[in-house]
């Protein structure tokens, strides 16, 4: 196995093609990476030669169907090493699987005057469920405070654990900051606290391996699209225990064993949270994704992006007006930033007329801005498809912006 990061990206066909006269640069990985020509295949193929619907046992085409549907399970269950398939349960992404826990774990462990942690600097989806469910019970959600580097304050964090938390909900990497949070600490201090932990995994598990059963995480929460698959599908991997317990998160066909006006009963795990004709072919393109990434050098990938980065803030301090938002010391390949004198959304549009592809805003994650006293930032989200020479072209063009402005 070698990492060559021209030849990986020959198995990109997107990034080939020029954007407003000049060659993409596409640097908004953090909102979804680009799809190599595996991915793409296997659901061309999907369609093209067995498209059915699955686990009816009805004919051959259905079998063929549920066969591939099963086994990209399998794949994602050993990418994160689960215990069991009956532990990853397809939703469309983390914020469905954030939704699901919310509600159904929620539901059954939340009373009034009950406490949910998150961090100050969640995205949306990682707040936003946890309002809704506490709003019913009576119980609260609380942010852990964040520093202005965009770090988790551990100490204030140990300082609000107690017998009121009953869950903890922390990003795996800020997808606003690229803050790498020390996960395997905070699951292991809420754990000794009594609390459950949900980890948003959409910015983590693409980029370095995850194993779920040595974090001892409770619940781990991710997105296809941020790891090279489709979008519309995701998953959720949780704790046996905890899933068993749960009540089903919607009532339809393949949840249930038995229908009946006295009484209903559920399906097993996993299938009793997953109602209705799943998403078939995107769940085989994301099997499809694993196999890609277990096909190149992960380890010399993780490098490279993190090598980008450093390059990009090495760039960055050698030009005036920049200013990095999120200086954590353990970061991921994503580089928040301001220009002085030019509003976020200026910055997006004049880059990608010069071909290079950011994402500007709060990036959903609206409450760290507010502390930050800032409307958003330009952000550029580094893949290990991209170049040294994107990152001086990202500069190049940052140059020409402020000669705009
Ligand atoms: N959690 C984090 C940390 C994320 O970055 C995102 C998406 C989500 C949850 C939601 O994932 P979804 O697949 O269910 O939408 N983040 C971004 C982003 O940074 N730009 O666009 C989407």
């Amino acid at each position: 196995m070698s990492f060559n990061v021209e030849q990986i990206r020959q198995d990109f066909p997107i990034l080939n093609q020029d954007i407003n006269g000049q060659k993409l640069v596409y640097l908004d990985n953090a909102a979804t990476t680009q799809k190599p020509i595996q991915v793409i295949d296997a659901i061309s193929n999907f369609y093209k030669g067995y498209n059915s619907n699955v686990h009816r046992g009805a004919h051959t085409l259905s079998d063929r169907a549920t066969v591939a549907f099963e086994n990209a399970r399998v794949k994602v269950k050993d990418f994160i090493n689960a215990e069991s398939t009956d532990q990853i349960i397809w939703t469309r992404g983390t914020t469905e699987s954030i939704n699901l826990v919310a509600a159904c774990f929620g539901g059954i462990s939340l009373e009034a005057g009950d406490q949910v942690l998150v961090s100050a600097m969640e995205h949306h989806s990682n707040i936003v469920p946890w309002q809704m469910i506490a709003q019913t019970k009576g119980a609260e959600v609380l942010a852990i405070p964040v520093s202005s580097e965009g770090e988790i304050d551990l100490e204030a964090f140990k300082a609000m654990l107690g017998p009121k938390v009953k869950m903890v909900s922390v990003g795996h990497v800020s997808n606003a900051l690229g803050t790498v949070n020390p996960i395997k600490e905070i699951i292991s201090l809420a754990h000794d606290s009594g609390a459950k932990v949900l980890i948003d995994g959409a910015q983590g598990v693409g980029h370095w391996d995850v194993d779920v059963q040595e974090l001892d995480c409770d619940f781990y929460a991710f997105s296809a699209h941020k790891m090279f698959g489709p979008t519309g599908i995701g998953a959720l991997y949780g704790k046996r225990a905890l899933l068993e317990a749960m009540p089903p998160y919607m009532g339809g066909g393949e949840m249930i064993e038995t229908v009946s006006f006295e009484g209903t009963v559920y399906n097993k795990l996993p299938f009793k949270f997953e109602a209705g004709t799943p998403n078939i072919a995107d769940a085989i393109g994301f099997g499809a994704a694993i196999d890609y990434l277990n096909s190149i050098d992960r380890k010399a990938a993780a490098q490279h992006e993190s090598d980008l980065l450093a390059y990009c803030v090495e760039l960055a301090a050698k030009t005036e007006g920049v200013k990095p938002v999120g200086t954590a010391l353990n970061k991921a390949g994503v580089f928040s930033f301001l220009l002085e004198g030019a509003h976020p959304a200026d910055i997006g549009m004049l880059l990608d007329q010069q071909g290079v592809a950011v994402r500007t805003g709060n990036h959903c994650a609206q409450p760290i801005m507010d502390q930050f006293g800032i409307p958003g930032t330009a952000r550029a989200s580094f893949s290990f498809y991209n170049t040294r020479e994107e990152v001086e072209r990202l500069f190049a063009a940052i140059e020409k912006v402020k000669m705009f402005l």
